[in-house]
């Protein structure tokens, strides 16, 4: 029987385990990467666990997330990264060097390897035939500490690509017809494999856009295969030498499949306040639009921003609209200032920002109130703006730019415009972003520690008996950006879970940490898709500091999931979805015999009011029952 690509790699990185759906597994990690809004937690975990040198072949800590250190915190937060990064031999992305996922791909992404990247974004690294995952910073502090990390067995959907897509049609359209027809959590606990004639036609950054947003289906990770494009774009970063051709079997054997006719499709937009809340353009019709940012590890590759100073060079921004741009590296912004595309966007009117995340995690450029906003972002969940009434639309970089043009959402298809072809260049290498760490430096670099940087909570074994007062009942489809919001105000202090927590779920419930603490023992019910978005492991570290001790739902998304489970939080699936209204607020939950009952198949909750009792699901692993018991992932590490 015939091996899909995602079976080849992870089979060539097996360590322990069967290869088979729904089967624990365990792998080798050859590269990590983090972000500093992660990081500081990775990098103070990986300290607790008193390594060494890490065991990857290659580990990089990105800055890109908390720049515009409007207070010492993140300057802080950064020379700590730069400090323990130095100790254990992993190489320290400046900031102002770009975004870690372009970066990654650019400079250290290689066909055939795997990489786990403390940002659920890391699947961006698919697009070179990489399996790339995203995960909560204590997997990659532990990968990084054993070369390893374990996870369930996903199934794979292939996703057949036909044709080749139509001038003003991009990947971007590709990925949020993918997501229309999968949703949200489509991709929970599977692997998108992308095949067929039409991958031809994309480009790596392309794909890397198509990949970079699998992690809005919920997909363990998504992957193309590595061929002749895969090489030109190695060649272009002075890095043919990495190439490795790598595809499916003729024969290999899916658990979905899903066809997309690329002719077919038309420029397209997620409507807020959700990625798969996506129609046409067309049928949207021309809505005013106040502002439009361009960038992301979505969409700020080289290409992209070309097509978009084509498409302004000698016109105007509109004058109600604000166009911000932010290049997703800095090689792409020296390429740009030297070509002469820089000056036709900033010519046009358009403000030019840092190579960061910026605005796609509200630092900065929040819209006015009520405003719509156009992004070439991933995510456009309510609030995420930093402005909680705007309506933010994801769309590709052409309908943004052609859009900001005409100030209302505009179908590039329709206009009329002609959308000049963009010629592939070569890239000069430069690491002057890049400190490099110099071997294993441990003794002679001290941790730089400054006043923000707080301990992280650690968890106790679990008890016999839980008493647990609910303190939310919340809806389907909760986000990370929910649970532990994230912005301007908040991103300096994620080395600060003691502040940070004051803000947990702030967004849409904000008496929640004042009833935490009122309670002291605590559990939340949550719908369908609990957790999903962000890999932020403050989202289960705020609400463990709370108090929290279990949380009943009817589906978790999957790195929330094990953050819940590294903090020893019990994330319980109830056996039957029906009962969710039965649970009220303030209501007493009791659960018995926790330790004997986690290595179960159910776990009885049971209502200390009315004595009515609840079948959930736990679903642990072996590995994953020892966490629990222990406490969390670090306690389980440091006992065995
Ligand atoms: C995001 O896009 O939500 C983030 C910010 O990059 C997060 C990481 C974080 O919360 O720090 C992610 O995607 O994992
Ligand atoms: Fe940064 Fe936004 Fe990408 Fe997250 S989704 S890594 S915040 S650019």
């Amino acid at each position: 029987m015939g091996k899909t690509l995602a079976y080849k790699i992870l089979e060539n990185h097996l360590v322990e385990g069967t290869l088979s759906p729904g089967e624990e597994i365990t792998i080798r990690i050859d590269q990590t990467l983090t972000q500093d809004s992660t990081g500081t937690m990775v990098y103070l975990q990986l300290e607790a666990m008193e390594v060494d040198k890490v065991k990857t072949e290659l580990s990089v800590a990105y800055i890109d997330h908390n720049t515009l250190q409007t207070g010492f915190e993140n300057a802080d937060d950064h020379e700590f990264i730069k400090s323990v990064a130095r100790r254990h031999g992993v190489l320290f992305s400046k900031p102002g060097n770009g975004i870690c996922h372009q970066l990654h791909l650019e400079n250290y992404g290689a066909p055939g390897k795997t990489l786990l990247g403390s940002d659920s974004h890391t699947p961006t690294g698919g697009g070179l035939g990489m399996i790339a995952i995203g995960a909560g910073g204590l997997d990659v502090a532990v990968a990084m500490a054993k070369g390893t990390y374990s996870l369930t067995s996903p199934k794979v959907v292939k996703v057949q690509l036909n044709g080749e897509l139509k001038p003003w049609v991009s990947a971007k359209d590709v990925i949020l017809y993918v997501l229309k027809k999968l949703t949200v959590k489509g991709g929970v606990g599977k692997i998108i494999e992308y095949t067929g004639e039409g991958v031809k036609s994309l480009s790596v950054t392309d794909r890397a856009t198509i990949t970079n947003m699998g992690a809005e289906l919920g997909a363990t990770t998504s992957v193309f295969p590595s061929d002749d494009n895969t090489y030109e774009y190695l060649k272009s970063q002075g890095r043919g030498d990495a190439y490795t051709p790598m595809s499916a079997d003729e024969d290999a054997v899916y658990d979905e499949e899903l066809i997309v006719d690329l002719d077919q499709l038309t420029p397209l937009a997620a409507m807020p306040h959700s990625p798969d809340n996506v129609d046409a353009v067309s049928n949207i019709g021309q809505i005013k639009v106040d502002q439009v940012a361009i960038g992301s590890c979505t969409n700020s590759s080289y290409t992209d921003l070309m097509k978009v100073a084509a498409i302004l060079k000698g016109k105007k921004v509109h004058p109600d609209v604000s166009l911000v741009i932010s290049p997703g590296s800095s090689k792409i912004m020296a390429k740009m200032a030297e070509n002469g595309a820089l000056a036709a966007i900033i010519n046009a009117g358009a403000r030019v920002i840092e190579n960061a995340c910026g605005p796609c995690i509200g630092m900065g450029q929040s819209p006015k109130s009520g405003a719509v906003s156009l992004r070439t972002f991933n995510r456009n969940f309510k609030g995420r703006s930093g402005t909680l009434d705007a309506d933010v639309y994801l769309v590709s970089p052409e309908t943004a730019a052609i859009s900001a043009i005409y100030g209302v959402l505009t179908d590039g298809m329709t206009s009329g415009e002609v959308l000049p072809a963009i010629d592939a260049v070569d890239f000069d290498p430069n690491d002057n972003f890049v400190v490099y760490p110099a071997g294993c430096d441990k003794c002679n670099t001290e941790v730089a520690m400054g006043p923000n940087i707080k301990p992280f909570p650690r968890n106790t074994a679990l008890p016999e008996t839980i008493e647990a007062k609910i303190v939310l009942h919340a809806g389907d489809n909760i986000t990370t950006d929910d649970i532990m919001p994230s912005d301007s105000r908040l991103l300096p202090y994620r080395s600060n879970i003691p502040h940070l927590s004051n803000y947990c779920f702030e967004k849409i419930d904000s008496g929640f940490s004042a009833r935490c603490k009122e309670a002291g023992s605590c559990a939340i019910i949550g719908g369908d898709n609990y957790g999903q978005g962000s890999s932020r492991e403050h989202a289960a570290l705020a609400p463990l500091y709370l108090g929290v001790k279990f949380v009943v739902a009817k589906s978790f998304a999957r790195i929330h999931r094990s953050n819940l489970i590294n903090s020893g939080i019990l994330p319980l699936v109830l056996d039957c979805p029906d009962e969710y209204d039965d649970f009220k607020m303030g209501d007493v939950l009791v659960i018995e015999n926790a330790p004997q009952q986690v290595k179960g198949d159910f776990v009885i909750v049971k209502n200390k009011e009315t004595g009515k009792e609840y079948k959930t699901k736990p679903n642990f692993s072996e590995l994953e029952i020892n966490m629990v018991l222990k406490g969390g992932k670090i306690n389980a590490i440091k006992e065995g």
